[in-house]
Order: structure tokens, then C-alpha cells, then sequence
């Protein structure tokens, strides 16, 4: 899912007016800012102008109602793929998980309402989070969920949306963001490309996720796409007594990478336990518990106790737009995940660094089959193009583009454009 915009290369006149690197600039001397941080009072305290009839609104996510008028804006309106069969539905669960992270800040959860009958129309949000791009560190906020209602389109709303998310931000002196897009804009600093593993195989052909192939049968597909029942390693999920440890782990493990979030013990407590439900796994449906949106999976060292590798997945289903027979297509993502054989002398060039991720995101899979997931999507990211092929994920037809708003460094690793990767 997230459409490819190559047309859309012309004029942009808003992007045009921010802090942004406009298309075609050439590569940075240095990394930074591309405007100075200001000071609170000299920043816009007005909120900015909205068409008549329509007013501004901080959501309470931690209000039920409120938390249910963002799920049924974006399940209605929110990212579609490009031939509108399938649509992005996080559930309500998972919004309150995503856009609640630890130090987050209610005022960057911005509404806009109907002011006669007060309905949401659209929203845009924003979290903290610390990133390290390259050598520097800095505060930013994570920019996602902009929606605005179908009925609103190409009227300029997307711009107040964003200039006003942007002055909430400023407020609390932070002055950087990161977002993902689908479309092209300027100016991506990385292109990443979905790939998708099979799962259930005859539900994923009856709603037209995937075709069989000349030469290829149904039933040979389903064949060459099972799952073994049970993992290879010796897996279990997170606890409270593991987060010092995996943070550890996640930490040096991203050291391999130049764009990524630093964390925390509470970013981590976040991250990766506070998205499992309640009660017991069954009772939000098969493998699953009551609202879980995350699943965590550790592997101890039963001497040290220490954590040697993780997993994570979040679940984010799409609603299936045409099918009779099936609302939803139950989707599983990769997320973050670390192993200890990272750091043996030379794992990463003989290839036993390769050889552990297939276990463990194969492992991964089972998991998510046994959470009755439909198909398993990975982006081409961290050292995900390594496993992709071995652990049967097709290329799919997405992209998803990765920006920075006011900082400039040079394009990081990702996929050229005929769609290989670099
Ligand atoms: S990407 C998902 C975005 N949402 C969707 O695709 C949902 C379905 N679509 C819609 O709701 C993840 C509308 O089509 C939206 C645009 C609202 C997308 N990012 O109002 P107009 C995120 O949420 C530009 C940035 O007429 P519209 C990340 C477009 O290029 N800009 O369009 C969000 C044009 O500007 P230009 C986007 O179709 C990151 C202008 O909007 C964009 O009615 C936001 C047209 O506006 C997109 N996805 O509404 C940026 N889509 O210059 C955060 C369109 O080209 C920046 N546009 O003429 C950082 C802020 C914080 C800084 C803190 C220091």
C-alpha cells in the first residue's frame, strides 16, 4: 500500500515555501538544520485561519469517543493502494498506542471539525521522538495520520493542517520532524519498497492480493508458502524483566543503521510491551489477545539471562474494499529486531549474521500464522533485503518514502529507481 507519485514532479507550491531541500538540490556539504530554532515568542501564537464553517480541535485520544471519531475518520478516508481495493484501518487500539508514546503532547493531535454539527473532517498528528541521522542526535516529532475526509480534497486544507501541526511542534521547542509518505514530494531522503509473504494463500487469491503465476497452480502455491507450526528458537514474549536488556540490545544493534529512533527504557517499555492486550491469547481471536497491536518475542540466554535476539511485529489490517466475501485483510509488519550474533567476529561477512535473521524473522512468521494474519509485509530496511528471498516474500507495488522537515543530509541507503536495491 502507498502509491508511487512520478507524475508529480512539477510545481509544489507549498513545499515550495518550507524548510525542506527542494528537488533537484545537490547533495549537502554538512548535516543540519535548514532554518535556526526560535525562540517561544517568536513563534506564531495564533492558530492558523481555517475556511469558514470549520474550526480547530485538539483530540483527546485518551477520551473513548474521541478515540473512536479518529478511527472512523481514517477507516473511512485514510491510505488507500493505488487501485482502491484495500485501505489502511488501524484500529482504535492501536492509535492510542502509536500516538500516546512516553513525554508525548496532546496539543500535537490536531482536529478539524464541521463548527455546525462539530463532526472530525480531518487530523494530523504528531509524537516526539529522539533520532540519531548519521553522527547527530536531536528531538523531533514524528508526523503521521494526516487524513483529511474525501469529501474535503484538493482544496488546500492539507497545508493549514500541516503549518498548523507545525506551530504546535515549535511550541514545545522542537524545530525538526520525520514522516513517511506513499507519494512524492520534495524531497525524500530514502525509498523503501513493501514486500509481502504469503500467509493464507487462498484468502489472499479470493480478494485479489495476489495471482497465481504462469506456471504455478493454487494448490502448489499454498504448498510452497506453509509455515511450520512451531519456532526454531526457543522463544518467548517480552516482560517487565527484559526491557533493561533489550534495550541494550536494540541499542547496539542500531549502530549498524544511519537513520534511526534512539530510545529509551521507557520508549522500549513502550515499543515493545505496552501493544500486547490483555487477557489471555485467544481472546481477542485466534493467537491474539483482547486489542493487541504488537507482538514482542525474546530469546534469553538460560546462563547470562541476558536477551541475545527480539522480534517485534504490529498489526495493522486493511479494509478489503470490494471483496463479497471478505471485510479485512489481516496484515502483520515487520518492526524492529536485534540479535546478539551481530557482534561475533566476521558473522556479518561469512554469513552467519544472515543465517540467524532467517531463523529469527522465520520465527517471526510463525508467529504471525499463528495469529491467523492473512500475509506478513516487510520494507527493504534494516538487513530485511537479506532474508526477503529466502523467506519467500514477494516484491509488492508499493513504495514508501522517507522525509526529514528541516534538516538536510545526504540520501541514506534504500532502493534506486528502477525499484533494485542499493
Ligand atoms: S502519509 C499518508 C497521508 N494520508 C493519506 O494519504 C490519506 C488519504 N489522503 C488524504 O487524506 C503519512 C489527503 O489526500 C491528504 C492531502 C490529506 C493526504 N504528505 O489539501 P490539498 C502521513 O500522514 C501536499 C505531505 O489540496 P488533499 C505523513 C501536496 O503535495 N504533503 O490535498 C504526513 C500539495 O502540496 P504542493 C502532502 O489531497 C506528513 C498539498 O498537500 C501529502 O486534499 C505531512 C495539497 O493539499 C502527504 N502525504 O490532502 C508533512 N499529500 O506543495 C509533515 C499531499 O505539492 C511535515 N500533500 O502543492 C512536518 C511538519 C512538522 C514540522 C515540525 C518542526
Amino acid at each position: 500500500i502507498g502509491g508511487h507519485n512520478k507524475k508529480d514532479m512539477g510545481a509544489h507550491k507549498f513545499w515550495a515555501t518550507q524548510p525542506v531541500p527542494q528537488l533537484g538540490e545537490g547533495p549537502p556539504l554538512d548535516d543540519g538544520y535548514i532554518e535556526p530554532s526560535k525562540p517561544r515568542e517568536e513563534v506564531r501564537q495564533e492558530p492558523y485561519p481555517l475556511p469558514k464553517d470549520f474550526e480547530w480541535s485538539t483530540l483527546d485520544i485518551n477520551d473513548p469517543k474521541q478515540n473512536k471519531e479518529v478511527y472512523d475518520l481514517l477507516s473511512l478516508n485514510y491510505v488507500e493502494d493505488e487501485d482502491a481495493s484495500f485501505r489502511f484501518q488501524y484500529s482504535a487500539e492501536f492509535l492510542q498506542w502509536a500516538l500516546k508514546p512516553p513525554g508525548y503532547f496532546k496539543e500535537w493531535h490536531v482536529g478539524v471539525r464541521v463548527s455546525s454539527n462539530k463532526k472530525l473532517v480531518a487530523f494530523i498528528s504528531g509524537v516526539p521522538i529522539t533520532l540519531r541521522v548519521r553522527g547527530k542526535v536531536f528531538t523531533a516529532s514524528e508526523i503521521n495520520y494526516l487524513c483529511i475526509h474525501k469529501k474535503l480534497r484538493s482544496k488546500r486544507l492539507a497545508p493549514v493542517l500541516i503549518k498548523e501541526v507545525t506551530r504546535q511542534v515549535h511550541l514545545q521547542g522542537i524545530f525538526q520532524a520525520i514522516y513517511t509518505a506513499g507519494v512524492v514530494i520534495p524531497t525524500p531522503i530514502s525509498v523503501c519498497r513493501y514486500y509481502h509473504r504469503p500467509l493464507n494463500v487462498s484468502k489472499l487469491l479470493e480478494v485479489g492480493f495476489t495471482f497465481v503465476p504462469r506456471n504455478m497452480t493454487a494448490a502448489r502455491m499454498i504448498r510452497m508458502n506453509k509455515v511450520p507450526d512451531t519456532p526454531t528458537l526457543k522463544l518467548r514474549p517480552i516482560q517487565e524483566k527484559d526491557v533493561v536488556s533489550v534495550a541494550d540490545l536494540f541499542t547496539r544493534y542500531m549502530r549498524r543503521f544511519d537513520m534511526v529512533p534512539v530510545m529509551s527504557l521507557e520508549d522500549v517499555r513502550h515499543q515493545f510491551l505496552s501493544g500486547q492486550g490483555t487477557g489471555k491469547i485467544g481472546d481477542g481471536g485466534e493467537g491474539r489477545r483482547v486489542g493487541q497491536v504488537t507482538w514482542t518475542y525474546v530469546v534469553e540466554n538460560p546462563e547470562t539471562h541476558k536477551i541475545t535476539d527480539f522480534f517485534s511485529i504490529y498489526y495493522l489490517p486493511s479494509t478489503i474494499i470490494h471483496s463479497p466475501k471478505h471485510a479485512t485483510l489481516e496484515a502483520g509488519y515487520l518492526y524492529y529486531y536485534a540479535t546478539d550474533v551481530a557482534f561475533e567476529d566476521g558473522a556479518d561477512d561469512d554469513g552467519r549474521l544472515k543465517k540467524r535473521l532467517q531463523t529469527l524473522i522465520g520465527d517471526a512468521l510463525v508467529i504471525a500464522n499463528q495469529a491467523k494474519l492473512d500475509v506478513f509485509n516487510a520494507l527493504t530496511l534494516m538487513d530485511n533485503v537479506s532474508i526477503l528471498k529466502d523467506l519467500k516474500f514477494g516484491v509488492g507495488d508499493g513504495f514508501l518514502n522517507f522525509y526529514l522537515y528541516n534538516w538536510r543530509t545526504a540520501k541514506l541507503a534504500g532502493i534506486d529507481d528502477e525499484g533494485g536495491v542499493k
